[in-house]
C-alpha cells in the first residue's frame, strides 16, 4: 500500500513545487480545458463528421478555451466503457443510445422494433414531451446528459442469404449491441442473439462466431460489412435516434458561458449531421449494391406480429404508457 502510493504522492510533491516556483502562468498560457469524445464510428462515418464540427463549434464559441478531442473506431472503449467512462468522469462525450436501457429502462424507447414509423414521426417524438422524459430519465439515472440527437436509418438484418420470414431465423446466430430488448426481440424471432461490441462485429462474421448482425445502413456500409455479408435483408425492424451525450457532473463544474457554447454547439452538429445523414440515406442503397451486396424483400408484417409481445413484455411496467404515447403520437 505505502510503497506504491510513494511514487504518487512524489509526482504530486513535484507540480507542487513547480507551482511554487511560479511556473503555473506557463501552463494556463493557453487556458485550454481538453474533453474527449469517444463513438464507435469510423472516420466516413457522419457521426464523425459531426463531432469534429461539434469540436470546431465549441473551440469557436469558447474561443479555444475548451478543446473537445474526437476518437472514433471505439479508439476509446467499446460504448458500454465509454458509458462507464463518462460516469468516472476519464471520458466527456459519447454518442450512444439504447445501449442506456442497461441504466435508464426509458432508454428503450429509443429503439422500439417497429414503433417509430418515419423521420416525421420520430423528430415529433423525440422534440416533444415524450423526448424531454426521456432525456431527463436517461440524464438523472446515468449521470450522462443528452445534448443534441442524430436520426438514424432503419436497421436492417445482414446475413449470407435472405431470411424472408421469421420462420427462416431459426437458430440463426445473431449480433446485438448491449440491449437487452433486442436481445428478447430476437429471440422471439427464433434467432440466437448474442450482445457484442461493434468493433468486434466484422471480425465475429469474418470467422462465423456470428452469422448476422444487424445495423442501419450507415454503419453496415461505413464498417464494410459487405466484405462478409452478402445479403441485406429489408427487415427496417427499428427506427431509431442517438445521442450525444456528456457527462452530467463534469459540463456542470464548467463556467456557466461554456456550458451554453457547448449546448449551442451541439445543436450546430445536430442540423449539420442533419444534412448529411439525409444525403447518405438517398446514396447508401446504391453504394452497398455497388459493394457487391443483394437486397432482399421479407415479410415485415410477419416480423412485426412474431416479435410484438416480446417487445412488449421487455419494456418496463412503468415506460409501457411511453410505448403506447409513441405509437399515439
Ligand atoms: O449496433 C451498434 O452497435 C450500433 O448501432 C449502436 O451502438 C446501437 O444502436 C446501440 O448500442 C446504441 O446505444
Amino acid at each position: 500500500m505505502t510503497n506504491t502510493n510513494t511514487p504518487r504522492r512524489t509526482a504530486l510533491g513535484g507540480m507542487a513545487g513547480i507551482l511554487a516556483l511560479g511556473i503555473a502562468p506557463a501552463f494556463n498560457a493557453r487556458a485550454a480545458t481538453t474533453l474527449k469524445l469517444g463513438h464507435l464510428g469510423n472516420e466516413d462515418n457522419t457521426w464523425h463528421k459531426a463531432s469534429l464540427k461539434f469540436a470546431e463549434e465549441v473551440a469557436r464559441r469558447t474561443s479555444g478555451a475548451l478543446e473537445v478531442r474526437v476518437f472514433p473506431n471505439e479508439q476509446l472503449g467499446k460504448e458500454t466503457d465509454l458509458i462507464k467512462g463518462i460516469q468516472l468522469g476519464t471520458v466527456d462525450f459519447t454518442i450512444t443510445g439504447e445501449s442506456l436501457q442497461n441504466w435508464a429502462p426509458a432508454a428503450a424507447l429509443l429503439a422500439v422494433p417497429y414503433a417509430v414509423r418515419d423521420l416525421a414521426h420520430m423528430d415529433k417524438v423525440v422534440d416533444g414531451p415524450i423526448g424531454q422524459r426521456i432525456a431527463e430519465d436517461i440524464a438523472g439515472k446515468t449521470q450522462l446528459r443528452p445534448l443534441c440527437y442524430f436520426a438514424r436509418g432503419p436497421r436492417y438484418l445482414t446475413a449470407n442469404r435472405a431470411y424472408t420470414t421469421p420462420a427462416d431465423l431459426n437458430g440463426l446466430k445473431i449480433r446485438v449491441p448491449n440491449v437487452p430488448l433486442f436481445v428478447r426481440f430476437w429471440e422471439a424471432l427464433g434467432a440466437k442473439a448474442t450482445p457484442m461490441a461493434f468493433s468486434e462485429v466484422f471480425t465475429s462474421l469474418q470467422n462465423h462466431t456470428i452469422d448476422a448482425q444487424e445495423n442501419p445502413l450507415a454503419l453496415i456500409k461505413s464498417a464494410s460489412f459487405s466484405e462478409v455479408q452478402s445479403t441485406i435483408n429489408r427487415t427496417e425492424h427499428v427506427l431509431s435516434w442517438i445521442y450525444i451525450v456528456g457527462g452530467t457532473r463534469k459540463l456542470g463544474r464548467l463556467p456557466a458561458d461554456q456550458q451554453a457554447a457547448v449546448m449551442a454547439a451541439a445543436k450546430a452538429a445536430q442540423e449539420y449531421e442533419r444534412g448529411l445523414f439525409l444525403e447518405d440515406e438517398r446514396n447508401l442503397a446504391a453504394e452497398l449494391t455497388a459493394k457487391g451486396m443483394k437486397f432482399a424483400d421479407v415479410d415485415k408484417a410477419a416480423y412485426a406480429a412474431k416479435g410484438k409481445d416480446a417487445v412488449i413484455a421487455a419494456l418496463n411496467a412503468d415506460i409501457r404508457p411511453i410505448y403506447e404515447q409513441i405509437i399515439a403520437a
